[in-house]
């Protein structure tokens, strides 16, 4: 018989996230995504100055701190005509380059690590074993015995003194934990790692936008960080950057494939349809062209036929949400018009509206970028995503899963941090060259309509505005979590965390870990995704 289980709320992610499936005979066989908060970013914009639009909008988020800020940014050069200098598109790459390298680092080891690594079981392992397998996996991301055995000293302590702190509340003993208590304990000690090593990262934001979260250096037409186009700022990028290189060549790859070599099963679960990718990191004036995470859209998972993206085909639905009406609105035209009833399942679930892309419901994020780019034949992408196949021994159709997923976030997280170099290089270029333009002067029209559309760490995001006598008259975003994780649309289709839950086993209903495995793969913020 089919039974019900409800997850409220999922934890280690950014807001309000219920899950609730239906399980018959071992397996989920249906589900319900519900954001359960709203905060009405689109309302408090209406009647501003478009110029100050990306401070608020940044606000929709401390995790993605950057991304909204650009996005807007994005949209309003957009509506107002302006084409940025060259140094203000390399450094608005930088600070996304470390936006992707900060947010994916924090997310497989502090928000996704434990669905798969059970720390209680790392006390039983023997350090020096750990060492040897550490050594195997990655020789210059091993630490000796000594270090794996004062990391179990930590554990323990945590454990003897009955309050797990940060690694409270674990489904710790489950039987779909599969790892042996040696990689355990090597995963546990890369989380406190990571600890300081995100910290680190954040940094960069702080050398070309002042600080972190909610950087201070956008404007429209450029950046306003003249002043930190010098030796010093630069080197000091430059270090952070390749710190962080380092960690994620000789930690963060190693451990997702040495993890993922005791979970294959799992690339036969949680996959969805079909994907979409805006692209990202603009290597010259002209888009798409130049994105170098390119742009595209794939259907029924046909790797072989990417199309382009047409931004008219996307739409957001409310039958299932928690808004007035029921027409399904492209976003240069939408309307956010809050309007609670109550939760059911079968009616209005959510407060998050249902994205579609011709109608059809899409998965943004790492793996829809990963796909888009291996499926355009995108050089560096191939060379990694087939050295990780061939490494786990899968075909690329293993891909469509939650490991696939969760590789794909590593994978970029390797090409992105190489691509940086580059950018790093053709700012101290220009530079030598003297020129150090930032900013590129503009007039505020009375009526424009603009876009922004970004590729962000959860995926596709994209900002409309409208302005009516130099004001906000109307302005919208629409998300990548709420992309992944909105409800069914008019059509009743299902959203794709929804689509992706579908199948998967569930061994004991009262902890639920394969549940939190696909749902946290997709990186969910219900934040960003209700704004
Ligand atoms: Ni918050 Fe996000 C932005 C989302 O749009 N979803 O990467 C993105 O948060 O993390």
């Amino acid at each position: 018989m089919a039974q019900r289980i409800v997850v409220d709320p999922i934890t280690r992610i950014e807001g309000h996230l219920r899950i609730e499936v239906e399980v018959a005979n071992g397996k989920v066989t249906n589900a319900w995504s519900s954001a359960m908060l709203f905060r009405g970013l689109e309302i408090i914009l209406k009647g501003r100055d478009p110029r100050d639009a990306w401070l608020l909008t940044q606000r929709a988020c401390g995790v993605c701190t950057y991304v909204h800020g650009l996005a807007s940014i994005r949209c309003v050069d957009d509506a107002v005509g302006v084409t940025v200098p060259d140094n203000a598109r390399l450094i608005r790459n930088l600070l996304m380059g470390a936006q992707f390298l900060h947010d994916h680092i924090v997310h497989f080891y502090h928000l996704h690590a434990l669905d798969w690594v059970d720390v209680v079981s790392a006390l039983k392992a023997d350090p020096v074993k750990a060492s040897k397998i550490a050594n195997d996996v990655s020789p210059a991301g091993n630490s000796g015995p000594s270090d794996f055995k004062a990391v179990q000293a930590r554990l323990q302590k945590f454990v003897d003194s009955g309050q797990l702190g940060l690694f409270a509340n674990g489904y710790w003993g489950h039987p779909a934990y599969k790892l042996p208590p040696e990689v355990n304990l090597i995963a546990a000690a890369h989380y406190l790692e990571a600890l300081r090593q995100q910290a680190r990262t954040a940094r960069m934001h702080a050398v070309f936008g002042a600080k972190n979260p909610h950087l201070q250096s956008l404007v429209v037409g450029g950046v306003s960080c003249a002043a930190d186009l010098n030796p010093d700022r630069i080197s000091e990028f430059l270090y952070l950057w390749k710190e962080t290189l380092d960690f994620v060549n000789n930690v963060y790859l190693p451990d997702v494939l040495a993890v993922a070599g005791f979970y294959k099963d799992w690339a036969g679960i949680g996959g969805t349809t079909n994907f979409l990718a805006y692209g990202e990191f603009p290597q010259s004036a002209k888009e798409p062209e130049s994105l170098f995470l390119p742009r595209g859209a794939i259907f029924k998972r046909n790797l072989k036929k990417v199309d382009g993206v047409d931004p008219a085909k996307i739409s957001e639905h409310v039958k299932h949400s928690w808004f007035e009406g029921d027409k399904d609105l492209n976003p240069a035209k939408g309307e956010t018009k809050p309007k609670f009833s109550k939760l059911d399942t079968a009616k209005e679930y959510s407060w998050m509206k249902a994205p579609r892309y011709n109608g059809e419901p899409m998965e943004v994020g790492p793996l829809a970028r990963v796909l888009v780019a291996y499926g355009k034949g995108h050089e560096p992408t191939k060379k990694v995503v087939d050295g990780v196949l061939k490494h786990l021994g899968v075909p690329a159709d293993a891909l469509f899963s939650t490991l696939g997923r969760t590789a794909a976030r590593a994978i970029e997280t390797q090409i992105i941090a190489q691509a940086m170099e580059g950018w790093i290089m053709q700012l101290v270029e220009n530079i030598k060259k003297g020129d150090a333009k930032t900013f590129e002067p503009y007039e505020m029209p009375d009526q424009a309509e603009g876009m922004g559309l970004n590729d962000v760490p959860r995926g596709a995001l994209g900002h409309w505005i409208q302005i009516k006598d130099k004001k906000i008259a109307n302005y919208q975003l629409v998300v990548p979590s709420t992309w992944n994780l909105g409800p069914r649309c008019a059509a009743n289709k299902l959203g794709p965390v929804e689509e992706a839950l579908i199948g998967t086993p569930v061994a004991d209903p009262k902890r639920p870990v394969e549940i939190l495995r696909t749902v946290h793969s997709f990186d969910p913020c219900i934040a960003c995704g209700v704004h």
